[in-house]
């Protein structure tokens, strides 16, 4: 079926989907990979980001501390499951010709990492003055440059596409507002500098019928490149009797204007369904920001925050997510 365009990762985090298990997505048997209190100042360690680096892995990690105050902080791995953390948070300096009030620090929250070109791009959540989309990057996970923010808040979930689209720079958003927003949908923008963010465009809103979608819908981890297109997996929120409940599903959008939408499914493909996914500080919350993918296979490796609190993984394939898809279709 569908291809995925890219590189080849032998060394992707791995395992079978369990025999008779009939849904696309399937949990690794010893989640959670990151427990709350991996570093020694954390609460919680959850909607993190990692990627391929140097035949091993690194990530950038959303640990919120025990004052519960949200940073970003760098990780490495040798096998994708098994992480060490910094006990630090990362320290941005401007990038080259960036003003010094770029790196003014409020709170900092679900990055997203991105390989464009010759570096690693980092997006988050950024405090200034309400959240918007903050913007860095780095070579070596050890020398972190920030930029300019993408957006005037409020803003979250900015996550890039791996290689330019009509030769800008590329990124996903939802829009917000400075609470626990009550809406969301998904809107596309250019920029050709990585400074400069126009040719705004709508994706797609909230689902008038799929309920686990019908109350917002953002992106999540970086767009997967198939030869039919742009793979998104994206999370949908249902406005429950008691609170937000998280879960994600996948859309398809065009290789050339990703801002038309394809094909979307109507059944998500994973949800909060084991104790530490459905109880932690923020109840029922399956929050993916980041997959692995090995094109030779086409092996998706996705992580995700497990309420609020730690950090699960899962896997699946591009067939198993678009045949998924297609058996359940949502109207676009
Ligand atoms: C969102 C963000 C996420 C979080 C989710 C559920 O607004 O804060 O980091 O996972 O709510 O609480």
């Amino acid at each position: 079926m569908a291809k995925i365009i890219g590189n080849a990762l032998p060394n992707i985090p791995w395992q079978d989907k369990p025999q008779g298990y009939d849904k696309p997505v399937w949990r690794y048997d010893h989640n959670p990979i990151i427990p709350r209190d991996l570093i020694p100042t954390s609460n919680s360690i959850f909607n993190s980001a990692v990627v391929p680096f140097e035949g091993k892995f690194a990530g950038v990690f959303r640990c919120d501390n025990r004052s519960v105050e949200m940073d970003i902080f760098a990780g490495f791995s040798d096998d994708g499951i098994n992480w060490k953390i910094n006990h630090e948070p990362i320290e941005f300096q401007p990038a080259p010709g960036c003003d010094p009030c770029v790196t003014r620090k409020e709170y900092r929250y679900d990055p997203r990492v991105c390989w464009i070109e010759d570096r690693y791009y980092i997006t988050w959540c950024n405090g200034f003055h309400g959240p918007t989309i903050g913007v860095g990057y780095t070579y070596d996970f050890k020398t972190f440059y920030q930029m300019e923010n993408a957006y005037l808040p409020y803003n979250r979930n900015g996550v890039m596409f791996p290689k330019k689209i009509n030769g800008n720079f590329a990124m996903l958003s939802r829009p917000s507002d400075t609470g626990h927003t009550p809406f969301g949908d998904i809107f596309y923008s250019e920029s050709p500098d990585m400074t400069y963010w126009g040719k705004h465009r709508y994706v797609f809103g909230t689902s008038s019928h799929s309920g686990w979608q019908s109350k917002k819908v953002g992106p999540g981890p970086i767009p997967i490149e198939t030869d039919e297109g742009w793979l998104m997996i994206y999370h949908g929120v249902l406005n429950s009797c008691n609170g937000f409940v998280y879960r994600f599903g996948v859309a398809l959008l065009d290789h050339e204007k990703p801002w038309i939408v394809k094909e979307r499914g109507n059944f998500y493909v994973f949800g909060p369904e084991e104790s530490y996914e459905l109880t932690g500080d923020v109840p029922n919350v399956t929050f993916p920001c980041a997959t692995l993918t090995d094109a030779d296979t086409g092996r998706i490796t996705i992580y995700y925050g497990a309420a609020d609190t730690v950090t699960g993984m899962a896997f699946t394939t591009v067939d198993e997510l678009l045949s998924y898809m297609r058996k359940y279709p949502h109207e676009v």
